[in-house]
């Protein structure tokens, strides 16, 4: 069987390990949101292809859900000794060398395509890692400078590492997105699927910066699979992080209602066959099968169980 995932960081890379336990022989492919990525201190970092990987290669903190189990800040606080900013963006050791293995390869000609399968090669997360592409898309925030009242764009980390997303956003912009297409391997992934699934990520700044790729949307509709996705949004606020900082910005109720709405149904042009919410909400979504599952993933039998039900909705 053969399944691709289209995942953010966090809430993907969790979801991945519930597909991975629910159909341990399939070939699942994750096509991961690269609009969080940033160059900061002369490395380029990439924050969700980093969680899945640390996360289905069991080094990730599970506390946070991003960086690295039993982590140190030594080279962070001697950076800070200096001044050097950004100060306040958590660059961990361990993690550091993730990020200079993955520059000097970028910076040797490698596409990320390519150096994400390196890096992969020593986590082996049991799935096949996919950028959205190879070309540079970044996410940023279209907020008001607080002192000048003028509109002003910063980079997402920013804004959601720096800020917690307190400054309102006005919008989302993918720098670069124009001039991306898929990654080698996304169309043929998406060709061939028996299942494609729709992680419970960030509609906005994952899921939907992943779709905003050139093509790839096209890509995902022209699948033989049915396309199922999965609610981030439980009892009308996400299950973990700021995601209800972000719908509001391009105007998506913060609920399982909306987020279905807002992806569509694929007879209508949209995405979806199927939507899964959690047991305990209602979601009117025309068009689209909607299913009433446990969607909090507490543990690893939680989380299979909430993938399971997504690989059920897309054999229907
Ligand atoms: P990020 O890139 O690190 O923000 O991670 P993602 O975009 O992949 O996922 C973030 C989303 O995961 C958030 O909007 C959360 O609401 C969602 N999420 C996290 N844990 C759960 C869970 O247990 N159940 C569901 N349904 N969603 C979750
Ligand atoms: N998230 C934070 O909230 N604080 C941090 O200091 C932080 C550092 C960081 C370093 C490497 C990395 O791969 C991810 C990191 N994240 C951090 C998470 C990152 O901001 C993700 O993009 C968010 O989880 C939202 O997608
Ligand atoms: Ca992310």
């Amino acid at each position: 069987m053969r399944i691709v995932v289209v995942a953010g960081g966090i809430g993907g890379a969790r979801f991945l390990t519930g597909v991975r336990s629910a159909a341990p022989r399939a070939d699942i492919t994750a096509v991961v949101n690269t609009g969080d990525d940033v160059t900061l201190h002369g490395l380029r970092i990439c924050p969700d292809l980093d969680s899945v990987m640390y996360t289905l290669g069991d080094g990730i903190d599970p506390e946070r859900g991003w960086g690295r189990r039993g982590e140190s800040w030594v080279v962070k606080d001697e950076l800070a000794a200096y001044g050097a900013e950004p100060t306040w963006f958590g660059l961990g050791d361990r993690d550091l060398a993730t990020h200079l293995v993955r520059t000097r390869m970028l910076d040797a000609g490698y596409p990320l395509s390519e150096v994400t399968l390196a890096l992969a090669e020593r986590w082996q997360p049991g799935v096949t890692l996919l950028p959205m592409s190879d070309q540079r898309v970044e996410t940023h925030v279209v907020v008001t400078d607080p002192d000048t009242g003028r509109p002003q764009a910063i980079h997402f980390q920013e804004w959601w590492i720096r800020h917690r997303a307190a400054l309102d956003p006005s919008a989302f912009v993918q720098v670069g997105v124009e001039d991306a297409r898929p990654a080698p391997g996304v169309g043929e992934a998406f060709a061939s699927a028996d299942a494609v699934l729709l992680a419970p990520s960030n509609p906005v700044v994952s899921v939907g910066t992943v779709l905003g790729v050139p093509g790839l949307r096209e890509a995902l509709l022209a699948s033989p699979a049915r396309v199922v996705g999965v609610s981030p949004v439980v009892g009308g606020a996400p299950v973990r992080g700021m995601a209800d900082r972000c719908l509001p910005a391009i105007g998506v109720e913060v609920s399982a209602e909306g987020v279905g709405r807002h992806y569509g149904a694929r007879s209508a042009g949209g995405l979806l066959d199927s939507w899964l919410v959690h047991e305990t909400d209602a979601a009117d979504v025309p068009g689209v099968d909607v299913r009433r599952v446990p969607l909090l993933m507490t543990d690893p039998a939680t989380t299979q169980a909430m993938a399971e039900a997504a690989l059920n909705a897309a054999r229907a």
